[in-house]
């Protein structure tokens, strides 16, 4: 009898490697193509004129200014949470900076690296302020808005499961009809990372103190850049700056005082801005690319402060985000 083998099993996929120097592309473009989100509150969102704002905006601002000595030479492409790794992959953007967090399979399975967190968090649960509810228990049968083809969707059903929580998850392939939805009353919660939801009450509720988030979040959300594999260069300049705006945080450079600090500064703040050693050049960049790169929008602190911090509507605390010296998660690499 003739056997028929039937080949199942997992579909290979392959990456086509990307062009691998990233770097001498934008140089020859001479601009840099940053893959953000279209819409977020305090991450990256385009003002009236529509000109992107944003922490992960100013992570492009500022590679821009590093790699290319003008924060504005950068060309910003808007994805959705389901077309941001495909858009990395094909090589159409150079770097992506968008509210994405880092696991293990995304790791290991898109051929894509992942860079320092730029932003730690976790998901959280936005209710009616008049609703009653005052934790994840309250919320037994309760319809759930969730984005497609994110962490959250996973999170919210893993959870339940193991909480006997039977939410019903109404699930949205675009975050603008998930906010109409949700403030139009049609879901009892909807659940985001914590900072998007923050984000979302102060750009789409009807009312913004009608709403409260939660104060328990049920995952962990470190969010950071990715890039493509196979270019290293490439990717040790992204790991780079995370650590040098942090650095520079540490050692209380500023965007305002980053020039006298270049000229007076100690040995370790001039070989972070390049006055001292030749740290830029080891990367194929300017020594003092760095100098740049805080010049142009300021060190994590002030980044974080102008989009997300108290000073701006979302009004969130440094907690995780603080440096390590002060009780937070965010610690530089030594440049050295
Ligand atoms: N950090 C999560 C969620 C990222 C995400 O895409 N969040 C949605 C809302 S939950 C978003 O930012 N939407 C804005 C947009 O689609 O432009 C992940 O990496 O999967």
């Amino acid at each position: 009898m003739k056997r028929i083998v039937i080949a199942t099993g997992l579909l290979a996929i392959s990456f086509t490697a990307a062009p691998a120097a990233t770097l001498d592309t934008v140089k020859q473009r001479g601009a840099l193509v940053c893959g953000v989100s279209a819409g977020f509150a305090g991450f990256s969102t385009p003002d009236s004129q529509g000109n992107y704002k944003g922490l992960d905006v100013d992570y492009c601002r500022a590679l821009a200014a590093g790699v290319l000595g003008d924060p504005s030479k950068v060309r910003y492409v808007a994805l959705t949470a389901q077309n941001r790794f495909t858009a990395l992959q094909s090589g159409e953007i150079d770097v992506l900076y968008r509210n994405s967090t880092q696991t293990y399979l995304r790791g290991a399975t898109l051929g894509l690296r992942q860079g320092p967190i730029n932003f730690y968090d976790g998901q959280g649960f936005l209710v009616k302020r008049d609703s009653g509810v005052k934790e994840l228990k309250d919320l037994k049968g309760a319809t759930v808005c969730v984005a497609q083809g994110t962490t959250h969707e996973v999170t919210l059903g893993d959870y339940g499961r193991s909480n006997g929580i039977d939410w019903k998850p109404l699930v949205f392939d675009r975050t603008d009809t998930m906010y109409q939805t949700f403030f139009g009353g049609r879901c009892d919660v909807m659940t985001q990372d914590a900072s998007a939801l923050a984000g979302a009450v102060t750009t789409a509720a009807p009312n913004p103190a009608d709403y409260v988030v939660l104060p328990q979040t049920i995952s962990k959300e470190p969010l950071g850049p990715f890039t493509r594999n196979g270019d290293e260069a490439w990717s040790d300049i992204i790991t780079w700056l995370h650590y040098g705006l942090v650095e520079a945080e540490e050692l209380g450079v500023t965007s305002a005082n980053a020039d006298e600090m270049a000229r007076s500064g100690a040995p370790a703040t001039q070989r972070l801005l390049g006055t001292a050693g030749d740290l830029g050049s080891r990367l194929g960049l300017d020594n003092k690319w760095m100098l740049q790169a805080i010049k142009a929008g300021g060190n994590y602190a002030e980044i974080f402060e102008r989009n997300v911090g108290k000073a701006s509507p979302m009004k969130l605390d440094r907690g995780l985000n603080a440096t390590w010296n002060k009780g937070g998660l965010m610690y530089a690499l030594p440049f050295k």
